[in-house]
C-alpha cells in the first residue's frame, strides 16, 4: 500500500489569503489566525499576502485571480456568513462554496475553504477564536498540507491527462494557467 500525506512545513511556500470584510470583527480574527498558523508552520512574512474583498460573494473571483497569477502555492479563503431573515445567506453561501471549489479544480492551485456559515452570531463567534477554535488557523493548516501533498503528483498544478489535453486543443480551452508539463512547485 502507498499512502501520501502532506507535511505541515510551510517554509519557502507562498500564500494568498482572500478575506471578506463583511462581519469584519470576526473575519479579522480568522485572518489573524491564518497568518499566525502560516508563520508558526514556517512561512516567511513576505510570502503571505492578504486580499480583502467586500463580502463572501466576491471571494471566488478574487481567489481565482490569485490562483491564476502564478504567485502563490495556495489560496486560503476566509469569510463569515450569518443567516438572516431572507434567502440572501443561502445564495451567497452556495455561490461561495461552489465558486471556491471550482478555483481548485480549474487551476490546480490548492484553494481551501475557510468560510464560517453559521445560524447566528454566537455560533459564528465560537468558530472565530473562542470555544470551537479558529477556522482561519485550521484553513491555513489545510492549505500547507495540501501544498505539500502535491509532491505526490510532482507538484501542483498537475498536468492534464493526454485525452483532456486533446479535448482542450479541440475546443480552445485550457485547464488552469499552466501549459502541459509546466507548473511544478519547484518550477514556479
Ligand atoms: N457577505 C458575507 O461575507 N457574510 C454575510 O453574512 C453576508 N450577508 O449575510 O449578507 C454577506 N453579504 C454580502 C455579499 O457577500 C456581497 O458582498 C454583496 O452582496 C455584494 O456583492
Amino acid at each position: 500500500m502507498h499512502e501520501y500525506k502532506g507535511s505541515l512545513d510551510a517554509s519557502g511556500k507562498r500564500f494568498a489569503v482572500v478575506a471578506a470584510r463583511f462581519n469584519e470583527s470576526l473575519t479579522s480574527v480568522l485572518v489573524d489566525g491564518a497568518v499566525d498558523a502560516l508563520a508558526r508552520l514556517g512561512a516567511e512574512e513576505d510570502d503571505v499576502a492578504v486580499y480583502w474583498v467586500p463580502g463572501s460573494f466576491e471571494i471566488p473571483g478574487t481567489a481565482l485571480a490569485a490562483a491564476r497569477s502564478g504567485e502563490y502555492d495556495a489560496v486560503i479563503t476566509l469569510g463569515v456568513l450569518i443567516r438572516g431573515a431572507t434567502a440572501h445567506f443561502d445564495l451567497v453561501a452556495a455561490e461561495a462554496a461552489s465558486g471556491i471549489a471550482a478555483v481548485f479544480r480549474e487551476t490546480g492551485v490548492p484553494t481551501v475553504f475557510g468560510i464560517v456559515a453559521a445560524e447566528n452570531l454566537g455560533q459564528a463567534s465560537e468558530r472565530c477564536g473562542t470555544k470551537m477554535g479558529n477556522r482561519g488557523w485550521d484553513a491555513a493548516q489545510a492549505a500547507v498540507e495540501m501544498v505539500n501533498l502535491g509532491e505526490a503528483f510532482g507538484g501542483w498544478p498537475v498536468p492534464p491527462a493526454a485525452e483532456e489535453r486533446q479535448g482542450a486543443a479541440g475546443n480552445g480551452k485550457t485547464r488552469g494557467s499552466a501549459a502541459p508539463g509546466e507548473g511544478t512547485l519547484a518550477g514556479r
